[in-house]
């Protein structure tokens, strides 16, 4: 079939499915761009050709539009991506940090960056990088730290074992993240006679490994064995639908259940065994229980420092750590005992073996008094009456008490992402939205366009600071032309409330993180910046609604529900009013000499809070028949 390189990958994606459980959908659900020279000739003429099979979306910057892909993918569990086409040079850098949002949160995504040309005839084109040493090298070698699968279509040739290696890559829960496929702008308009059968539909069974049972027994041997168990529960638990089956095991066998920034909804907040949020920004009740856990099975978590309190939340010198995950290299972390298997499986088959099993009832008792008690902490930081301005606790209970169950809360960086793991009363496992992979600002509001797309019947409330605002807002105007309603909640504390608090825990007093004019002591800490981020907003075609109390952002709430448009909602809270304690802890080093008093004490905190760090070196090692049997 005689057809252009971009023609051929175009018409190559449209007929990709995944299948799994029985249930088959279309892969790409369309492509996002931004034109330039490198990819409008090419990708942009073969997308203008199929436009029916792969629909295109203008985005505003490339960064934030693998932010869109990345919410969509992943409110999909995985199940349904994006492609995303960039020019040459800068369109193309541009992709690094999304990329890295898709690699390090595990979310498949198919990025597209235009390319020098092969044939190098008319050198160096518009945005060549030039490296005097090669002429093997552009600005794209920057996309393969952060891709799953790197490769550049200098021949049309190449394209057909690069478009299946691709999609084994993003179609495989263990190996997914991005994938780059560097097209030179040349070769994108070059047309070749492709093999027909390259252009039948494809479906891709995305596997669920079960354990080996020899694993799972010893596992159901280890929690016979345990007093105080917990089971932590990551983004795994969710992409792999296996929520049900962790609610079911956890009722029955009343093990309790510590959730990650990305499991954070896998259980209902008000089951009976959820202990809530764990780590660094954790609940009182998960990190009192993880301290004492005699076993912690970790189902699906890559378990970052936030959700170890970087190695300090497991204090019980004889824990033991068992690892479910379906990515090997994530099971013998903390010298836990690997179980390489899909979540939903693993945990089905330990269910299985523990059907007459449950923790003894002190232990029980003990850590649903424990939830109860945060419950309520949360209750009083919610109505918290803080005046003139609300803390932003009382912000996140107002978004939560408007939302119904199923609607989608969405942040990722600043202040937020560690108030509402603590805070947000999660109800649904797709209701929980918080990037903290990368926790990258500027993800907030392009990935919660893209959740709205993949679930338009669910209100979706991006919660953004006012830093986050500013580093990438533009993606308000794609929700404005594509008429997908998001509502925005703009939270105004003129600067970075959370590296402040960090910066004055490290001994650096705040210094450099207010939007405040340079003063007189040659620092910013004059007056407030008369900066106007609503008008920001509405500038850009979103309607805005200004709320000076809580009153009035619960009603700016209401409105923006019953709106079918793009709302903002800006509300200033006060930086200096924080969300309850976790009694937790985070590795950030200190300056080992410094001349300044604060620095000299967080410095000497720090090394005292340095001795609960652990090495877990010491590997958990499995029994490896059945008790009984030996
Ligand atoms: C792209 C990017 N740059 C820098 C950081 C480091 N950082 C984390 S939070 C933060 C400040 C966020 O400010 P804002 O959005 O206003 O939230 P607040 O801290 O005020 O809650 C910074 C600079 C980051 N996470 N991402
Ligand atoms: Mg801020």
């Amino acid at each position: 079939m005689r057809l252009t390189v971009a023609q051929a990958l175009v018409r190559f994606l449209s007929v990709q499915s995944v299948e799994r459980d029985g249930h088959t959908n279309r892969f790409f659900s369309g492509c996002l761009g931004i034109f330039g020279h490198g990819n409008v000739a090419g990708l942009g003429e073969a997308l203008l050709q199929s436009s029916d099979d792969l629909p295109y979306y203008l985005a505003r910057n490339e960064q934030a539009m693998v932010h869109t892909a990345v919410g969509y993918s992943r409110m999909s569990n995985r199940l349904r991506a994006f492609a995303c086409t960039t020019s040459v040079g800068p369109g193309a850098t541009n992709l690094v940090t999304g990329a890295a949002v898709a690699t390090t949160n595990r979310i498949p995504v198919l990025l597209l960056p235009g390319d020098v040309f092969a044939t190098r005839r008319a050198n160096p084109v518009l945005q060549e990088l030039e490296d005097p040493s090669t002429m093997d090298v552009s600005v794209n070698d920057s996309l393969r730290a952060v891709s799953r699968y790197f490769d550049r279509i200098w021949r049309p040739e190449q394209l057909p074992q690069a478009l299946i290696h691709a999609m084994r890559v993003l179609t495989d829960p263990a190996e997914t993240g991005a994938v780059t496929l560097a097209l030179p702008e040349d070769v994108q308009t070059e047309s070749f006679d492709f093999p027909e059968a390259l252009f039948s539909p494809r479906v891709w069974t995305v596997r669920r490994p079960p354990a080996e049972v020899s694993r799972i027994k010893g596992l159901a041997t280890m929690v016979r064995a345990s007093k105080r168990p917990l089971l932590v529960a990551g983004g795994g638990v969710i992409y792999a639908d296996a929520t049900s089956v962790l609610d079911a095991f956890a009722a029955s066998s009343g093990v309790p259940v510590a959730e990650t920034q990305a499991g954070k909804g896998a259980l209902r907040f008000d089951h009976v065994a959820s202990l809530g949020a764990i780590g660094a920004t954790g609940t009182t009740a998960a990190n009192e229980i993880a301290r004492d856990a005699d076993l912690v099975i970790g189902v699906g978590t890559r378990w970052s420092d936030f959700t170890t309190a970087s190695n300090s939340v497991f204090q019980n010198p004889e824990v033991k750590i068992v690892n479910i995950n379906v990515t090997p290299f994530d099971t013998t972390k903390l010298s836990g005992a690997p179980i390489v298997a899909d979540a939903r499986e693993g945990l089905t088959q330990l269910a299985e073996q523990l059907v007459d099993w449950h923790v003894d009832e002190a232990f029980e008792r003990h850590y649903r008094d424990l939830a109860r008690q945060w419950n309520e902490k949360v209750q009083r930081a919610y109505d918290l009456g803080h005046l003139p301005l609300p803390g932003q606790s009382e912000v996140i209970g107002a978004v939560e008490a408007s939302s119904a169950n199923r609607d989608v809360v969405v942040a990722a960086a600043g202040s937020l992402p560690g108030d509402l793991h603590k805070l947000w009363r999660a109800r649904d496992p797709k209701g929980y939205h918080v990037e903290y992979a990368f926790s990258c600002m500027g993800y907030e509001i392009a990935a919660g366009l893209g959740v709205k797309m993949a679930a338009p019947d669910r209100e979706v409330y991006v919660m953004v600071g006012d830093g986050s605002y500013l580093m990438l807002n533009a993606e308000l105007v794609t929700a404005v032309q594509e008429g997908v309603k998001i509502i925005v909640i703009l939270v105004i504390n003129h600067g970075f409330q959370s590296i402040g608090a960090l910066s004055e825990s490290v001994g650096v007093e705040r210094f450099g993180t207010k939007y405040r004019f340079r003063d007189a002591t040659g620092q910013l800490t004059g007056a407030t910046l008369p900066v106007d981020l609503a008008a920001n907003a509405a500038s850009l075609g979103a309607t805005v609604l200004r709320a000076a109390t809580i009153e009035e952002f619960r009603d700016a709430l209401a409105t923006a529900r019953s709106s079918s448009m793009t709302t903002v909602i800006e509300i200033e809270t006060d930086p200096m009013v924080p969300a309850p304690d976790s009694a937790s802890w985070w590795d950030v080093p200190v300056a080992e000499v410094a001349t300044r008093e604060s620095t000299r004490d967080a410095l000497a905190r720090y090394e005292s809070e340095r001795k609960l760090q652990r090495d877990f070196l010491a590997a958990t090692t499995m029994p490896t028949r059945d008790a009984n049997s030996t």
